[in-house]
């Protein structure tokens, strides 16, 4: 083969689509001539004095050194001007989220809006490296890099996902591994499902009773669990490695029966649990007012409420609300609010309204599902949306901001068809093509992208039992949502996405995810 130009020899076939395949597709992507190996000798500089960017460099490192067999290591230099070198650096005119990435022959230059940037800029490389970057034994190499600059950022602050950890309990590792990968397609978001009808999952030290008794079955009659708050926190710090805020939620009023089986004074009489999976209460007579209700390992959900006639619903909420604010570094949380059957309306007002105080007065922003519109809310409250366009519009008419969560594009507990082995199908089946082609900003007449935080993809939990069971519903619709919350809906179309979905089989094999294989995508077999 002739070579026309200079002596630099242009890049495989294999790093020419990697550049092209990433997900979420970058704003802009454009390849030049050339290409960048990384080798033994290759050095990773970064600032003098800056320990936030080492640390991203560090986990840059960390990433790479185990299947390239390299011991590269992060040091300080200003110097970037020599060869086989990639260089890390922060650059204040890009926001905080977005990076830029350029890579030529001599050089790989990564730069910042902050450290989160840098952070997406790393799971660009890392996608742009052959696949088996993932595994953890030592691979052969060329560790290739098409040469070419790519200017990056998100089209939504909010990219999340919420995983249901109350109608099936998960512990700390399966969420540190859901975390990783919400990681790798640059989500910063992990609302965390802590409380429902079926179990109580978060150690409350005011309130012991919640984790010891609520916390002990779940869907099914499982043991359930909870986390206690040293876990919590270690979850917290976990996610924020990785540039992933932990939003805690606790559904109020309704979907409390875990609470009313633990402290019999919360319980005003109205909530009567069902027969099927109620677990009779030690002397086998009837639950009642001033009494704890029977626990529940069944699906049905909205019979279940907090009344505010029981004088100690305001002293629980506010102590529980206030250690579960100290433990979380996040500015959320999350109040819940949904599917409050047989709360009176006018008691949802009253409770809601006290429950977003309470968040207030704790110096966090609450966010309720949004049902939580018809409280008199105000802009520091977030609505999200997840099935009637009505509340969504009462609550941005009423000046809050709205997380769009429409059961039938993200719901992740939505079957794919009907021969889905787990999941619901209430809502929609939700095919590849389903989660990728809507577009937030248009979804519902009189809401535009002004309104937005953003996307987030809820796991409700009532048929999902494993990480097996996670991995099937999340992957690969989850890669999808990746894409709607962070790439321009004009850079968007789903021909082009599907075939750098299939480009990812690979990468999600070696990491051993257990995707669905979608029929819709077009898998290498
Ligand atoms: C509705 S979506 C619920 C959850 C269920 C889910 C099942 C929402 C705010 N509430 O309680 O788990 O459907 O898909």
């Amino acid at each position: 083969m002739a070579v026309l130009t200079g002596c630099q020899p242009d890049a495989s076939p294999e790093a020419k689509k990697a550049f092209e395949g990433v997900i979420p597709k970058p704003v802009s992507a454009t390849l030049a001539k050339g290409r960048f190996e990384i080798t033994a000798k290759t050095q990773v500089l970064v600032p003098a004095g800056s320990p936030v960017v080492k640390a991203v460099a560090d986990q840059f490192t960390a990433l790479i050194n185990p299947a390239t067999g390299f011991n590269l290591a992060a040091a300080e230099s200003a110097a970037d001007d020599a060869a086989n070198v990639i260089t890390f650096s922060t650059d204040t005119a890009l926001g905080a989220e977005a990076y830029v990435l350029t890579i030529s022959s001599d050089s790989v230059k990564l730069s910042g809006g902050g450290p989160a940037g840098l952070f997406y800029g790393v799971q660009t490389l890392r996608q742009l490296l052959p696949d088996k970057i993932e595994l953890t034994s030592q691979q052969p190499g060329p560790w290739e890099l098409a040469a070419g600059t790519i200017r990056d950022q998100p089209t939504y602050a909010w990219r999340g996902s919420m995983l249901d950890v109350a109608r099936h309990f998960f512990g700390v590792e399966v969420v540190k591994r859901y975390i990783d990968l919400l990681a790798l397609y640059k989500f910063n978001t992990l609302h965390l499902h802590l409380s429902d009808d079926q179990g109580w999952r978060i150690e409350i030290k005011s309130w012991p009773n919640l984790a010891l008794h609520g916390g002990s079955t779940q869907v099914g009659g499982g043991a359930g669990g909870y986390y206690t708050q040293e876990q919590y926190k270690d979850l917290v710090a976990y996610a924020q490695q990785r540039f992933i805020t932990i939003v805690p939620e606790i559904d109020m009023p309704s979907h409390t029966n875990a609470i009313l089986a633990s402290y019999g004074e919360l319980n005003g009489g109205i909530t009567k649990v069902p027969k099927e999976g109620r677990i009779e209460l030690p002397d086998g007579k009837e639950s009642g007012k001033g009494r704890p209700t029977q626990l529940y390992t069944s699906t049905e959900v909205g019979f279940s409420t907090l009344q505010s006639s029981m004088p100690a619903t305001t002293k629980f909420a506010e102590e529980m609300l206030a250690e579960l604010a100290a433990l979380t570094p996040g500015p959320y949380i999350h109040i819940g609010g949904d599917e409050a059957a047989v709360t009176p309306h006018e008691d949802y007002i009253k409770l809601t309204n006290q429950f977003i105080e309470i968040v207030r007065k704790l110096g966090k922003t609450s966010i309720g599902w949004e049902e939580t519109a018809q409280a008199d809310i105000k802009g520091e409250h977030r609505v999200q949306y997840w099935t009637r366009a009505e509340f969504a519009k009462m609550g941005k008419d009423k000046g809050a901001k709205l997380i769009m969560s429409p059961s039938k594009r993200v719901y992740l507990d939505m079957q794919y068809d009907s021969n889905t082995r787990i999941g619901l199908n209430w809502a929609a089946y939700i095919e590849v093509d389903d989660a990728y082609n809507w577009d937030p900003a248009t979804l519902e007449a009189g809401i535009t992208q002004a309104d937005i935080v953003g996307v987030e993809a809820p796991l409700w939990s009532e048929t999902v039992e494993n990480l097996q069971d996670i991995e099937y519903l999340v992957f690969p619709r989850i890669t999808a949502i990746a894409e709607v919350a962070w790439t321009p809906a004009a850079a968007r179309n789903l021909d082009n996405y599907k075939s750098r979905l299939a480009q990812q089989e690979g990468r999600l094999k070696y990491l051993n995810v257990n995707y669905y294989p979608s029929p819709q995508v077009p898998w290498a077999k």
